[in-house]
């Protein structure tokens, strides 16, 4: 059977060369398929004499399993190729070190206002917080700023509508308090003082190396009965005392004006040999007092103003303030 012959030799040689599984499955049919070469043999077996018959099929089934077991070789030949593929693709250094947990922290200004809040809180003070946008009345003329004023002006202050403004201080959540507090206790005689403190961000039109368009202040704001600029001096120094961890703190006032405190002062502390500015303080103006429907005539109070970013640099010598915006996390991985 010289036939025979040449269709197993033309199978193994087709099989070897196919690199695609499905081309392989085709060229099998060309053998073992309906009508495959194979098949028309096996068919044709009828043909011959029954003396025949039995060696020309076992030759031929003998045939058949030899291309059967070639196909199967190929077949496994190619999927071993196609993961060997995939392994190389896809290859991964176990021994590379692990990528950890990105464990996060807080910005060196959150720590400032965190320290801040708990060392107020340690005395006496309520945190108070209130919104970024404000209208007039608690931006401005709570605070007996007049209609004139140059902060009011458009340059200044960020509008977001003829009534609406982004906070340009926190002093608004001093009147919004103040309100809340004599609603509270408008069935006593005497209302309990008020102490506390409003930190949060602010917003000024200005950029540069010393002002950044959104920052940080805490005010601070203590109204009773008996409260004196004696009480302001004592709470200022022993404020800074705490918040740099020094006895070796001084303290200096300065005259100055604000429209919501008379008289006014701007707050030096010593610093190097020097005196550094602070920020700003004064006994609440009576017409805020008058704002919020307190008796100015019964009660007093003292304000006062600091910049937290300000205060920031100075306990982590920071000397550019645009550092804390501009989101660097090497800069920002030094306070954790
Ligand atoms: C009420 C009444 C009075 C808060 C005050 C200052 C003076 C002040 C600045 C310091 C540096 C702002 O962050 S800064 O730019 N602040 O100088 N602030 S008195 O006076 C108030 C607040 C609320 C009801």
């Amino acid at each position: 059977m010289q036939e025979l012959q040449t269709i197993l030799e033309e199978a193994l040689e087709s099989f070897a060369a196919v690199e695609d599984a499905a081309e392989l499955e085709n060229i099998k049919a060309r053998y073992l398929g309906k009508d495959g070469s194979l098949t028309a043999l096996l068919k044709g077996l009828g043909k011959l004499s029954a003396e025949e018959r039995p060696a020309a099929g076992a030759r031929i089934n003998e045939v058949k399993q030899q291309i059967e077991a070639a196909l199967q070789a190929q077949r496994d030949a190619i999927q071993l190729h196609a993961l060997n593929a995939r392994l190389a693709a896809e290859s991964l250094d176990v021994t590379l070190p692990g990528r950890g947990l990105g464990v996060g922290g807080l910005h060196p200004v959150t720590r400032t206002l965190e320290r801040i809040e708990n060392l107020f809180h340690s005395i006496g003070y309520d945190v108070a917080e209130g919104p970024e946008i404000e209208n007039d009345f608690y931006n401005f003329t709570a605070l007996n700023i007049p209609e004139d004023h140059p902060a009011r002006a458009m340059h200044d202050t960020f509008y977001i509508d003829e009534q609406h403004v982004l906070r340009t201080h926190t002093s608004p959540i001093q009147i919004r308090y103040m309100q809340a507090h004599m609603e509270k206790y408008k069935h006593l005689a005497t209302m309990p003082d008020i102490r506390i403190i409003a930190p949060g961000r602010v917003y000024r039109v200005d950029s540069d190396a010393t002002h950044s368009p959104m920052f940080h202040q805490v005010e601070g704001l203590w109204v009773g009965e008996k409260v004196s600029f004696a009480d302001l001096k004592g709470v200022i120094a022993d404020f800074l005392q705490n918040y740099f961890e020094t006895e070796d703190m001084q303290v200096r006032f300065r005259p100055s004006f604000f429209p919501f405190t008379e008289p006014s002062a701007e707050m030096d502390m010593s610093w190097k040999g020097g005196w550094l500015e602070i920020g700003g303080c004064g006994m609440v103006h009576p017409n805020v007092l008058k704002h919020v429907g307190i008796d100015s005539e019964k009660y007093i109070g003292f304000a006062f103003g600091m910049g937290v970013e300000r205060l920031a640099m100075l306990r982590y010598s920071v000397n550019d303030l645009r550092l804390f915006f501009e989101n660097d996390l090497q800069f920002l991985k030094q306070f954790n």
